[in-house]
């Protein structure tokens, strides 16, 4: 069911003219309501590839999101609307595609908060819809981009918030890093990052703690643990870290990868012509002692050792709270999302990061669990899009819809790992994006045009944009029709 917001507004004003005693019906009402409604739980994990056993990876170890994959609806093409961790997040958080904020790179949701301020028309946030529907909103760690959800030099100030409205708690415990922005690159015992300081990976035998994200998942587990002793719905949201650069990580993940065969990068050539392939700046702009992993392969297989350790840091700390669900018995009551904000080039196409517009970049981990969810454990090859979590997690939990939610609910995908998806969108600066289940097309501000055909061996390794004008002209409109006519023109404004 959709919802119109401003007639709900309407709605909700007319009522109170109505007086005192029948507003207390009403809240009781819908307290009686409320308190039959499912928790949300979202698992955010920062620049996960779903390169995870339970996506056929198995040198991966990643046992904590195979078992909640076993018991829930795992998304093999789930894509990114944005190949970066700011945009992606205003994204998923809204429901919305952002275009009006594509040149904004991390600062899409301060942007969106700033007009909030201002008091211009801006429609609530996922967190805002839920509290606004009596759900207890809490975020722990990096849910929007800066963990904690507040900006300022040291993203820190109170004052700043970077989503206005959405929750009731928004948390960052930042142990001996000092502050949400040197916990955000922080290195074990509380080393921060800094110009001259910035080793891209690191390892150090000790526990958990040594890492913030040990510290994440703490705050989660006690916020986890008074949420579902609370008379309310709860929607929590825990962000983890890693495997963010650097590759930091306790060193008895790193040890699970000692005698592991890592495979070698399918298509590590750099690509001919117009392409969204970029230098992997923010890659090379840690400190690498002079090599190149797009030089030296032996380098390059350290490195990609030392994410998939970091993956299963993350993934311990993923089994933690999934424990924790289960002691405080919510997990009865209890939608829990596993969300990777965007993938990951260990390579391929000569890429070392995110950033680009390609599957690498695009496609990451989206797992779905319903309690009572029939054929659990399939997975869905649908094709589907980060703005959908926001109108499913209102479906599951019996929540109107918002009208003005960008995405399709994927009930009828939990209810049938069979059912259809659709195509998927996503933006940069200077390009717009759409996969469909057979082609992406990409269309750079330049006029230039990428085509590829998914069906074919090469992949996104041939661009066969030239030979196909019609089908070009089909995916510009498919595009036109998701996001509008700012879907080509923001970036020129
Ligand atoms: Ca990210």
């Amino acid at each position: 069911m959709k919802i119109n917001y401003l007639n709900l507004m309407d709605r909700e004003i007319s009522l109170t003219k109505k007086g005192f005693v029948l507003m207390v019906l009403l809240l009781c009402g819908s307290y009686y309501a409320i308190a039959q409604q499912k928790n949300v739980l979202i698992i955010c994990i920062d620049d996960l590839r779903p390169e995870l056993a339970a996506f056929g990876q198995t040198y991966i170890h990643s046992p904590n999101i195979d078992s909640l994959a076993s018991v829930s609806r795992a998304f093999s093409r789930h894509y990114v609307n944005a190949p970066s961790c700011g945009p992606s997040r205003y994204a998923f958080l809204t429901g919305l595609y952002g275009v009006e904020y594509r040149d904004k790179s991390n600062q899409s949701l301060f942007e969106r908060a700033q007009a909030v301020e201002k008091n211009d028309p801006v429609v609530p946030s996922m967190p805002e819809w839920f509290r606004k529907n009596g759900y207890t909103t809490v975020s722990v760690g990096k849910v929007s981009h800066h963990p904690g959800g507040r900006g300022g030099d040291d993203w820190n100030e109170d004052g700043i918030p970077e989503m206005p409205n959405a929750w009731d708690r928004h948390l960052m415990p930042v142990a001996e890093w000092q502050h949400p922005r040197g916990a955000m690159h922080g290195l074990a015992y509380g080393k921060i990052r800094t110009a001259n300081e910035r080793d891209v990976m690191e390892t150090v035998d000790d526990d958990d703690k040594s890492y913030p994200d040990g510290h994440i998942a703490e705050e989660g587990l006690h916020q986890l643990n008074e949420l579902a002793k609370g008379n309310k719905p709860f929607f929590l949201a825990i962000g983890l870290i890693k495997p963010h650069l650097p590759f930091g990580m306790p060193k008895r993940y790193l040890d699970l990868y000692e005698n592991v065969d890592i495979p070698p990068v399918p298509h590590p050539e750099k690509p001919s012509g117009t392409t969204t392939w970029h230098g992997s700046g923010e890659f090379m702009n840690y400190n690498h002692q002079g090599k190149d992993p797009r030089k030296d392969e032996a380098y390059a297989l350290e490195l990609k050792k030392y994410y998939a350790a970091c993956v299963s840091y993350a993934d311990k700390h993923v089994g933690d709270i999934l424990k924790k669900l289960k002691e405080t018995g919510a997990d009865k009551n209890t939608v829990v999302v596993l969300w990777g904000d965007h993938g990951w080039h260990l390579g391929e196409h000569a890429i070392w990061g995110k950033h680009s517009l390609f599957e690498e970049s695009l496609r990451s981990p989206l797992i779905i669990q319903n309690p009572e969810m029939e054929h659990k454990g399939q997975m869905s090859d649908a094709v589907v899009e980060s703005v959908d979590v926001f109108p499913t997690l209102c479906d599951l939990t019996g929540l109107p819809i918002p009208d003005f939610a960008q995405g399709t609910s994927l009930a009828p995908i939990l209810a049938d790992p069979h059912a259809k998806g659709h195509e998927a969108v996503a933006i940069k600066s200077h390009a717009t994006t759409i996969r469909t289940d057979q082609y992406r097309f990409t269309q750079h501000s330049s006029g230039e045009v990428e085509l590829y055909d998914h069906h074919s061996s090469a992949k996104e390794q041939l661009n066969i944009a030239e030979q196909h004008p019609e089908l070009i002209a089909g995916l510009r409109k498919k595009i036109l029709n998701k996001m509008g006519e700012m879907a080509f023109k923001a970036n020129e404004k």
